[in-house]
């Protein structure tokens, strides 16, 4: 993509409404735009990256055996009154009166609605298990939208849904996404912890939320000093065999949220107390919402009786903000390279010289023929102002292209993270990139 064309519009003021750092700099990259009070529109920058986000979280679902459909956003009140939370959501629920004066709402979660799917079609043990999921839209009058998408009033949410027979199938779909889970955050180089968690309007008695140590966060969260350093990555876990004792390892020291926290039973001398992100959140509910829906199954004898069933969230949009409070410096955004909108940001330092140019075009030209995903600013300039635009995105590479490099036959690599700084010649610089 080339930077004359592409529609960035970035900011050079510091945005007096975003308290936080990501919402700051996810304005001044042009990422999105705010379309009313915690509703956002999401620019190609931005959008970029929500795609590269919910693309990792999806492969970690089918990995783990869940199944992706699409439910709608707009839902009938009818379910919701039957499950009893239509009363129950209250306020946050956006009610909407189609043209025949019928109920309507905008989703904020679907446990009612795959209920509604599920009890359609399945009848028998034999149906059982099921794991569906979707990455939809959803909807919740939040009293105090804040700190951009990462408290939104409509936000993007990946939920699965878990319907077994008892609570011992119920519990290995729930290790299954707890795995999953863990995997997801890692392979968008966060650190995510699971900590013991309140269930809230969701329900249940077991559930856990995946926190992201951050100064912004919103909850104190409590947890034992060793779990940071915990690896997922360091081995494939198989997900068609019994994940209870990874969930129990990854369970058995302290890590609670505010309302679970117990100054009694967690380990004083090796206790972090911080500020925490929740990226995720897993219930088990057993049947509180299939047996006042109706979703049952025959046992072996005949006997029908209403399934368990779990339900499984992560925000996508909010990842977005939060990967930035996780990674950024004084300069701008440092993405990690799984989510990076662009791998490469390609810098020409004399658009009107035409060896720099023809150099550049041609560098171009190679990455996009290997796939590499480029973002090439062929701008007329400032070198300061090129160099600054190119920080505050944060592109994991940068390739610095000028004619006093080029009569040395050098070009420069610069990796964001570090700031480390590398002259090549150019074959170099494209092995080195491709590798
Ligand atoms: C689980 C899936 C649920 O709604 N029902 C379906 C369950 N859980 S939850 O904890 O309420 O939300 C799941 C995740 O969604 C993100 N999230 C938000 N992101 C941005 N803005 C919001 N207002 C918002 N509310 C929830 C969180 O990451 C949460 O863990």
């Amino acid at each position: 993509m080339r930077l004359s064309s592409f529609f960035m519009p970035t900011l050079k003021e510091v945005p007096s409404e975003a308290q936080i750092v990501s919402h700051r700099l996810m304005l001044r990259a042009g990422m999105i735009r705010q379309a009313s009070a915690g509703i956002y529109s999401w620019l190609p920058l931005g959008f970029r990256v929500l795609k590269k986000i919910e693309q990792i979280v999806r492969e970690e679902q089918d990995r783990a055996g869940a199944q992706e459909l699409l439910m709608p956003t707009i839902q009938s009140a009818d379910l919701w009154k039957q499950s009893g939370r239509y009363e129950d959501y209250g306020k946050e629920m956006l009610r909407i009166q189609d043209r025949h004066e019928r109920e309507m709402l905008y989703g904020p979660t679907n446990e009612e609605l795959i209920t509604d799917i599920f009890r359609s079609a399945c009848r028998s043990y034999r149906d059982l298990p099921k794991l569906l999921y979707h990455i939809q839209w959803k909807f919740r009058d939040e009293v105090r939208p804040r700190f951009g998408v990462m408290r939104g009033r409509e936000f993007l949410m990946k939920d699965s849904y878990s319907f077994d027979l008892d609570y011992a199938g119920a519990k290995r779909a729930y290790n299954k996404m707890f795995v999953a889970y863990l995997r997801t955050f890692a392979r968008l180089g966060l650190k995510a912890i699971p900590m013991e968690a309140e269930a809230g309007p969701i329900g249940g008695d077991l559930s856990h939320e995946f926190i992201i140590l951050a100064e912004t966060g919103e909850s104190a969260v409590f947890c034992h000093r060793d779990l940071p350093a915990f690896d997922v990555l360091e081995s494939e876990p198989d997900f068609a065999a019994d994940l209870e004792p990874m969930v129990r390892r990854w369970t058995s020291l302290y890590a609670a949220t505010d309302q679970k926290h117990d100054p009694g039973k967690c380990p004083k001398d090796q206790l972090i107390e911080a500020r925490g992100i929740e990226v995720g959140h897993i219930f088990y509910f057993g049947t509180k919402y299939s047996e006042p829906l109706g979703a049952a199954v025959s046992t072996q004898d005949g006997k029908p009786v209403p399934v368990h069933m779990g339900s499984y969230g992560i925000g996508v949009s909010r990842l977005v903000g939060a990967i930035i409070e996780a990674s950024h410096d004084d300069n701008g955004i440092v993405w990690p390279d799984a989510v990076a909108p662009f791998a490469v940001g390609l810098v020409n330092l004399k658009a009107g010289d035409p060896r720099t140019t023809g150099t550049c075009d041609d560098i171009y030209a190679k990455l996009r023929a290997q796939g590499i995903e480029v973002l090439y600013d062929d701008r007329d300039e400032r070198p300061g102002a090129k160099f600054a635009d190119m920080d505050l995105i944060g592109l994991p590479w940068q390739l610095v292209v000028g004619p006093r490099g080029l009569e040395r036959g050098q070009i420069e690599l610069k990796r964001r993270r570090t700031g480390e700084k590398q002259e090549l010649g150019l074959e170099a610089a494209l092995s080195r990139l491709a590798g």
